[in-house]
């Protein structure tokens, strides 16, 4: 039924980090047995299991208590993950305030849903909110809306980004059940994922409330690791980021009438801090776990904030961190010992680590300056010279401010009867643990490759500015534009990446997220299936960029040194030899060759940028991009690729790049063989025609 590897490490954790006991509520079985949870239900029956007005406490007033894990949900008999997930209100008691929130099966955080390669998740979402929906309509696009719609997205999966898989524009109003299935395909990198609601104009208000959970997809028995790093016992870390008073904005915009956040007093009433604004853990404040003195621990960390950057490190320096994995893509270079865990809004961590020092140990929050002030009406008023002092609090992807709570997490080490182990040895990724569709893209073959594909490169730029409709910039989505993209009122403050279709950011043209009577048109850009492409992420270091459906490499990593006036250079691409990483521990973390699925560049650099590099692989369809500042993305900061071709074509250099990697449905420690899609190429499949888009301009 289960994960044996994954049942004994969590068998092992229990000694450190109980599951929690007091779960505010017992999810209601509405099934008798494997067979019947493979039925679907009615409606009606979902919606039973509802709480229905009798919302349940979540009491999370306590600091400095043992972390409780999330309950693990696993495959049943069969080899299906089933889960229902009910979308509803609970009562949260916080470390300094109670309030109303909107969560996963009355949990902060949701269950910890754990799935192997080759196996398929029905997730059921039932939606027990009711109508009103909140502010609706035309007037509401890419503004806060509807809270009480909803959607799931599986953050991080290399899976189908159409229905039923993780397609992120299906809804699910209020009172209704949709139902997802997402085939895992037997290639997939184990690691780190997780999930949270994705209803454009309702994710950030959605997410940051605790609706989000971890999924793992977890490493099969075959999976060729030392035991050693099997066996260590897993702690399941979700830092979240949850800050009333931005909220609290939100929910006005959004005419939410549910939580109580828009009449929030901000009364402190609860006695562990008085602080409104504040990273948890597992819903946690300042949480504690046990550890034994020099033993391995694997800690799976993430941070689930719709803003905020964090980073920690051990107080007393007393306590390891080897990095083996980042977005849940094991590191060419496991374990990569760093000094700073690093994480951007989205970003997981999978760390091995250990404490030497019999104790206390405090994991604290660093100092990494990477400065933006927002101002709209003066865009870069302090440019170059954007070290400000004294701290601005109207930032984004701040991975700092220690003043603000200057320890998430406390860490008893206790003395231990066995000796302790040595240390870890290389872990590299060898060619046969490497799936296909994440071969090294980093050499000169592939540059060819790349050229061949894609006559110039997409370059993608976010910002956010009041529409000024006296400046050309702005035409295209000003009343009276042409291009059948939606005008927007003079004034109104609007999230966007640059255009034009197929470009990006060389040109100024400002391209919100948008719908048509068509259904949703305004792609970026698009891309042959079974092809390596590459994108430049220009001023990488204000907006975290995630993409969904294909993961991608770093390739290069660019700044620009300020001139004797103290201005940046804004030429693209930046200066080879200036790497814009300045704090050591940040260049430890981001290196050319890692692969992620969410970044941002801690730097004071506004220039910065990073080259990737991704391959289309296996899925056709929508490729979701977007900014995880999740308020930026509701108000425009999105976009979609549409990846063109024939479903199932995979690059057909794979191979020849990694002679041993995995081909598409070919399981890790097979040996050798072919995939059941093994080498099709695209010259072989049957490439379908292309969607025709009203607005897209070449
Ligand atoms: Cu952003």
């Amino acid at each position: 039924m289960t994960c044996l590897g994954a049942l004994t490490a969590l068998l092992a954790a229990a000694a450190t980090a109980a599951v929690r006991p007091d779960a505010a509520r017992e999810v209601p079985d509405l099934f008798s047995d494997d067979v019947a949870k493979s039925q679907k239900l009615s409606t009606e029956e979902y919606l039973a299991g509802c709480t229905n007005g009798n919302y349940p406490t979540i009491d999370d007033s306590a600091g400095e208590e043992q972390l409780h894990q999330p309950p693990q949900v696993t495959a049943d008999r069969d080899g299906v993950v089933r889960h229902v997930i009910y979308y509803d209100l609970a009562y949260w008691k916080g470390p300094s305030f109670d309030t109303i929130v909107r969560v996963y099966n009355g949990q902060i955080p949701g269950p910890t849903i754990r799935v192997k390669p080759g196996q398929t998740m029905e997730i059921s979402l039932v939606n027990c909110l009711e109508d009103p929906v909140g502010h609706d309509g035309p007037a509401a696009h890419n503004m806060y809306k509807t809270p009480n719609v909803t959607n799931l997205h599986l953050h991080g999966m290399h899976i189908s980004g159409m229905a039923p898989g993780d397609d992120i524009l299906a809804k699910t109003p209020p009172r209704s059940v949709y139902h997802y299935t997402y085939v895992i395909d037997e290639n997939h990198m184990p690691g780190m994922a997780w999930y949270h609601p994705h209803h454009h104009g309702a994710t950030a208000l959605q997410t940051s409330q605790g609706a989000a959970g971890m999924l793992l997809v977890d490493y099969p028995d075959e999976y060729p690791h030392p035991a050693r790093i099997k066996d260590m016992p897993e702690i399941q870390l979700m830092i979240m980021h949850l800050d009333l008073e931005i909220l609290r904005d939100t929910a006005a915009t959004a005419q939410d009438r549910v939580t109580n956040w828009v009449d929030h007093n901000f009364v402190i009433t609860n006695s562990s801090t008085t602080l409104t604004d504040f990273l948890l853990i597992n819903g946690q404040f300042l949480p504690k776990i046990t550890m034994e003195v020099g033993k391995w621990y694997r800690w799976k960390t993430m941070l689930s904030s719709v803003q905020m950057s964090a980073a920690f490190e051990s107080q007393s320096k007393d306590c390891e961190f080897h990095l083996l994995a980042k977005d849940g893509i094991f590191l060419q270079d496991a374990p990569r010992e760093v000094p700073v865990v690093l994480h951007s809004p989205g970003n997981r961590a999978d760390l091995a680590v250990r404490c030497n020092k019999v104790g206390q140990e405090r994991m604290n929050v660093t100092n990494i300056p990477m400065q933006f002030v927002f101002d709209s009406d003066n865009q870069f008023p302090e440019r170059g010279r954007q070290k400000t002092d004294p701290y601005i609090p109207d930032l984004v992807g701040n991975f700092t401010d220690p003043a603000l709570q200057p320890v998430i997490l406390l860490v008893d080490v206790v003395a231990a009867d066995v000796a302790a182990p040595p240390p870890l040895e290389p872990l590299p990724l060898t060619p046969s643990m490497t799936p296909c569709y994440l071969v090294d893209l980093n050499n000169a073959e592939v540059d060819a490759e790349i050229a061949k594909n894609v006559p110039e490169y997409f370059q993608n730029r976010y910002n956010c500015n009041n529409v000024d409709c006296s400046k050309p910039d702005y035409a295209d989505i000003c009343p009276g534009n042409d291009v059948g993209i939606r005008p927007y009122p003079e004034g109104q403050n609007v999230c966007y990446m640059y255009g034009p279709y197929g470009v990006g950011g060389d040109v100024m043209k400002p391209r919100p997220f948008e719908v048509n009577a068509e259904g949703y048109v305004v792609y970026i850009n698009d891309y042959q299936i079974g092809t390596v492409n590459e994108i430049e992420l220009q001023q990488a270091r204000s907006h975290p960029y995630h993409q969904h459906v294909n993961p991608y490499q770093i390739v290069d990593i660019r700044g620009n040194a300020l001139d004797e006036n103290g201005d940046q250079d804004f030429t693209y691409p930046g200066d080879p030899n200036n790497n814009p990483l300045e704090e050591e521990s940040v260049r430890i973390w981001y290196q050319k060759g890692d692969w992620h699925d969410t970044l941002q560049m801690p730097t004071t650099q506004t220039s910065a940028s990073f080259r990737i590099r991704f391959q289309t692989d296996q899925f056709a369809g929508h490729m979701i991009q977007h900014c995880h500042i999740l308020f930026h993305e509701d108000k425009g900061m999105m976009s979609q690729y549409e990846i063109f071709g024939a479903e199932g074509t995979v690059w057909p250099k794979a191979r020849e790049m990694n002679p041993q990697c995995l081909l598409s449905g070919q399981g890790f420690g097979s040996k050798g063989g072919k995939g059941k899609k093994g080498g099709k190429g695209n010259k072989s499949g049957k490439t379908s025609e292309r969607k025709k888009s009203g607005s897209k301009k070449k």
